[in-house]
C-alpha cells in the first residue's frame, strides 16, 4: 500500500512514518509537509523516508501525490491551543481550507481520506460532570478555542464529504499525545526542557485541569490496524492515563530531585478546558488492540531522557519559545 502522510513532518506523523517503516516494512511511505515552525525534516532524512515540501492550502501542489497514493492520513495542522487565540487565521487555512483541498481531491481520485481529530472538539467535561460524562464518536461537538473549533470544522466538511461524494473516510479523535519530538512549545516537553534548562516548570492556572495521555506510538498502532482493517467510520481512542497538570509537574520535578512545589503559577489560557474523557469502545469493538506503554510514569522519564540526550531537536528553538510565552505572560 502507498501510503501518503500529510504532515509527517510533524510530531505525530514523524512518529508514524518510524512505526509504520519498522513495523510495516511491505508499505510504501511518502510525507508531504508544509515544514512550518514545528516540522523536523531531519528524521525523515536520516530514516530515508521521501519527503516533499508542499502546502496542503495549495490544491494544486499536493493533486499528483493524492492521484499517485491508496490512503492519505492527514496530521498536518495547526495545533497549539495557545497560538490559536493570538492567531486564529492560519489556524482557518491549514485546518480547514487544507482538509478541504485534501477530500475534493481523495473524492476526485477515489481514495481512502483518514482524517486525524482530536478530543478537544467534544468540550470540556466540568469537575461536576467528570464521574458520569465520556465522549464517543457520536457525542455533540461543543469546540471552545479558535483551534477547536477548526478542527471541528474539519470534520464535519469530512463527514459531508462522505455523504454527498462518497468520500471513503475514517475520522479518529484521540486524547494527548505524549512522546519522541514533540515540539517544546506543548506542555511536556516544555516542563522536560525548562527543567533541563534549570527553569521552573509553568502552571496554567490552579493546575487542576486533567488530560487522559497516550503515548505517541500506541496511537501510531491503533491508526495502523484501522488503517489495515480497512475500516470506515469514527473512532475515539482513549487509552491514556489521566493526570492533571500539577501532578504531571510534581512527577517531572521528581526526576529532577526537584521539591513538588518547584513550579511558577503563571497566567491561565483565555479559556482552558478542564478535562476530557475519551470512550474506547467502538475502536475496542474493532481491533485487537493492547496499548504497549502503559506505565505512565516510567515512560515520562524514558522521554526526559530522550530530552537530555537530543539537544539538537530542541535547545536552538527553547530561547523563542519562551520568549513567544512571556509576552502573554506564560
Ligand atoms: O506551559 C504550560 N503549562 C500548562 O499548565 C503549557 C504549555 C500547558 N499547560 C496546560 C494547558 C493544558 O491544560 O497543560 C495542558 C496541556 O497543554 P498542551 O500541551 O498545550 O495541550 P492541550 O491544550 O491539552 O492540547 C493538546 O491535546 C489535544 C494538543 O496540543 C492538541 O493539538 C490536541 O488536539
Amino acid at each position: 500500500m502507498k501510503i501518503l502522510v500529510v504532515g509527517g513532518a510533524g510530531f505525530i506523523g514523524t512518529n508514524f512514518c518510524l512505526y509504520v517503516k519498522k513495523n510495516y516494512p511491505k508499505h510504501e511511505l511518502i510525507v508531504i509537509d508544509n515544514l512550518d515552525y514545528s516540522s523536523c525534516p531531519k528524521i525523515l532524512h536520516d530514516n530515508k523516508i521521501p519527503l516533499y515540501v508542499r502546502d496542503i492550502t495549495n490544491k494544486h501542489c499536493i493533486e499528483h501525490f493524492i492521484k499517485n497514493c491508496d490512503i492519505a492520513i492527514n496530521f498536518a495542522a495547526q495545533s497549539h491551543n495557545d497560538n490559536s487565540f493570538n492567531n486564529p487565521k492560519i489556524f482557518i487555512e491549514t485546518n480547514i481550507i487544507g482538509t478541504y483541498n485534501l477530500i475534493q481531491l481523495c473524492s476526485k481520485y477515489n481514495k481512502k481520506y483518514h482524517h486525524i481529530s482530536t478530543d478537544e472538539v467534544f468540550g470540556p467535561i466540568t469537575n461536576s460532570e467528570k464521574n458520569h460524562k465520556i465522549f464517543t464518536p457520536n457525542s455533540n461537538y461543543n469546540p471552545t478555542s479558535p483551534y477547536s473549533a477548526t478542527k471541528a470544522s474539519s470534520d464535519l466538511l469530512v463527514n459531508a464529504w462522505i455523504h454527498s461524494y462518497n468520500l471513503k473516510a475514517t475520522i479518529t479523535y484521540c486524547c494527548n499525545n505524549y512522546g519522541p519530538y514533540q515540539h517544546i512549545e506543548k506542555f511536556i516537553p516544555r516542563t522536560i526542557t525548562n527543567l533541563l534548562s534549570n527553569k521552573k516548570p509553568h502552571l496554567y492556572g490552579s493546575g487542576m485541569q486533567s488530560r487522559q495521555w497516550i503515548h505517541v506510538l500506541d496511537h501510531c498502532a491503533i491508526l495502523m490496524k484501522i488503517i489495515e482493517k480497512d475500516l470506515t467510520g469514527k473512532y475515539t481512542i482513549g487509552y491514556g492515563t489521566e493526570k492533571t497538570n500539577i501532578e504531571i509537574v510534581k512527577i517531572l520535578n521528581h526526576y529532577f530531585n526537584k521539591t513538588p512545589d518547584y513550579y511558577l503559577q503563571v497566567k491561565d489560557r483565555k479559556y482552558h478546558d478542564f478535562s476530557y474523557k475519551i470512550d474506547n469502545t467502538y475502536v475496542n469493538n474493532k481491533i485487537n488492540f493492547t496499548p504497549l506503554h502503559v506505565d505512565l510514569e516510567k515512560e515520562l522519564q524514558i522521554l526526559c531522557e530522550w530530552y537530555d540526550e537530543n539537544r539538537w531537536f530542541w535547545e536552538s528553538r527553547k530561547e523563542n519559545i519562551e520568549a513567544n510565552y512571556a509576552k502573554y505572560g506564560q
